[in-house]
């Protein structure tokens, strides 16, 4: 029996106002058992412990149920000598048994938080004990520009957490918690990512595959040192005045695309769910002389400001890459307007060129006041190198991850504009060459969200629970492609308001010719040859 078992006893026993069986002649009365406090008694005492795996806790205390999130004892640990912390979020009612790792964002600095649209339903429904870090550091405030300059990777202590180790470093200490305030150590522990955090679920499958037994890697920015040059070269063209393309000239392209491409899947529905298949040239739209001739034709230019989003760069010495981004959604807030159109709010850059900017300055040149606008990242490959060995996370080498049994699941919306859908499948096509097809299929699956964009939202339904598919798939033994799972859209009352089936890559949803085109039943998963 274990010690969760005890201690519900005893407090059944408390409850009851059981005395142990003592009542016999002589005796006065009942014995009063002592009360085997509550997991929220128990709570505010983690205070000031230290933990082992090399942490001390700072702050535990209960926050109490509000919408989806039951009752919980949060608990924020400061791992020794460093800044890194992490949090901790413990059900004090009906806990799983389980952990879940929740990967942070951006250039991280805060706790993740289960809440977010980014991660899986289930984390909260399942009542999952929740770890999390701050990447390494704590970011002060409000994130303004200033956020974006990445001051904390002038510090190599905090470079390299934030980089490959703040998960890895906090899971020891996190997991000792858990087992500390529970009684029983979890049974099962996972990881879901999106985006930075996609990238630290990488890190965790390519190099610590002791740690989790699934993990969900969405828009994983595995591959980030070419995702940076490639923001940085796109940020520069987008900027100059002839290469951006106002709203009316999104609208164009937008629209010659979608003339071309959304009908490939069998059903024209404002989704292009074949992008692979989209090979729209936006010469088509040339102004006579490729002069701007106003917005219902491109300039030479706006071209090439297409072609610059679209198509793959290399370093020179080739081990540095990125594939460009899908066409489609070039005028919407979830497709091109999420990360690569400029906007007054961001001081007349883009997302890509703010995250560009930090990265060029405070990772590899070193010097903030750095002029990102001439940066040749060949005349930096010595410290490309450095900085790639430490943070990239693009390594196809899955065996050890397999030879454990661990699962992991990719996920990319097509019209995501920070990291390219085009780039993850390259990485999943990748793992399938060093392992060859049969086993990557043990071990990994990746999926495409048709008309999603970065992490969430978009034109096409982007909800479905990979953390509830990784389980089942390492609990269970079902991959997630033979779970039946659907991508779903919800209105803001939570309601399923549209459905497509989930595809395993390199499968694409096609409408099967009848049916309500709101209807994952409605559609097939079709094959299209790598
Ligand atoms: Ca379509």
């Amino acid at each position: 029996m274990n010690h969760t078992r005890i201690a519900s006893l005893l407090a059944l026993l408390a409850v009851a106002g059981c005395g142990g069986g003592d009542d016999g002649p002589g005796a006065t009365g009942p014995v009063p058992v002592p009360a085997t406090p509550t997991l929220a008694q128990k709570c505010p005492a983690i205070a000031g412990q230290a933990l082992a795996g090399g942490a001390m806790v700072q702050e535990a205390r209960v926050i109490d149920a509000t919408g989806a999130q039951p009752e919980y004892c949060v608990v924020t640990a400061k791992v020794d000598g460093s800044t890194l912390r992490f949090e901790a979020r413990l059900p004090t009612v009906g806990w799983n048994g389980k952990i879940a790792f929740l990967g942070g964002g951006g250039f991280d600095g805060a706790m993740p938080v289960a809440t977010d649209l980014q991660f899986s339903e289930s984390i909260l429904t399942e009542r999952y004990a929740t770890l999390g870090t701050n990447g390494g550091y704590d970011y002060p405030g409000a994130r303004g520009i200033d956020y974006f300059r990445a001051a904390f990777a002038l510090d190599d202590e905090q470079l390299a957490d934030f980089t490959n180790r703040s998960e890895h470093r906090a899971l020891p200490a996190g997991k000792a918690l858990v087992a500390g305030f529970f009684g029983t150590p979890a049974t099962h522990s996972y990881f879901e990512g999106c985006s930075m955090g996609g990238h630290d679920a990488l890190i965790e499958a390519q190099r610590h595959p002791e740690d989790f037994d699934g993990i969900v890697a969405r828009a994983p920015a595995g591959n980030v040192m070419g995702l940076f040059m490639q923001f940085n070269r796109i940020a520069r063209q987008v900027r100059t005045p002839a290469g951006t393309l106002n709203p009316a000239k999104q609208t164009l392209l937008a629209n010659a695309v979608l003339a071309q491409c959304d009908g490939l899947d069998g059903t024209v529905d404002g989704i292009v769910s074949r992008p692979r298949a989209c090979t729209h040239d936006p010469a088509a739209l040339r102004c006579p002389a490729g002069a701007d001739a106003g917005d219902a034709c491109l300039s030479d230019a706006q071209i090439d400001t297409v072609r610059t989003v679209t198509s793959p760069i290399a370093s020179a010495d080739g081990r540095w890459t990125h594939p460009g981004y899908f066409p489609g959604a070039e005028n919407t807030a979830k497709g091109w307007g999420e990360y690569v159109w400029p906007s007054a709010a961001f001081g007349g850059s883009s997302v890509q060129g703010l995250f560009s900017d930090g990265f060029v300055r405070s990772f590899i040149t070193r010097d903030t006041a750095y002029d990102t606008s001439t940066w040749n990242y060949d005349a930096w490959l010595p410290r490309m190198a450095v900085v790639g060995a430490m943070f990239n996370a693009f390594d196809p080498d899955l065996a050890p991850l397999a030879a454990r049994g661990a699962k992991l699941i990719l996920w990319n919306g097509t019209t995501d504009t920070s990291v390219s859908a085009r780039d993850t499948a390259r990485y999943y096509d990748a793992v399938v060459g060093a392992l060859g097809q049969a086993r990557a299929d043990r071990t990994v699956e990746l999926f495409m969200a048709p008309g999603v964009g970065h992490c969430h939202g978009g034109t096409g339904p982007d909800r479905v629970d990979l953390l509830k598919a990784v389980a089942t798939w390492a609990e269970a033994g079902t991959p997630p492609s033979a779970q039946a799972l659907s991508h779903r859209k919800v209105d803001a009352t939570g309601a399923t308001v549209a459905s497509r089936p989930l595809c395993k890559y390199p499968a694409y949803p096609r409408y099967a010719g009848s049916g309500d085109m709101g209807a994952a039943t409605s559609f097939v998963c079709a094959s299209d040859p790598r």
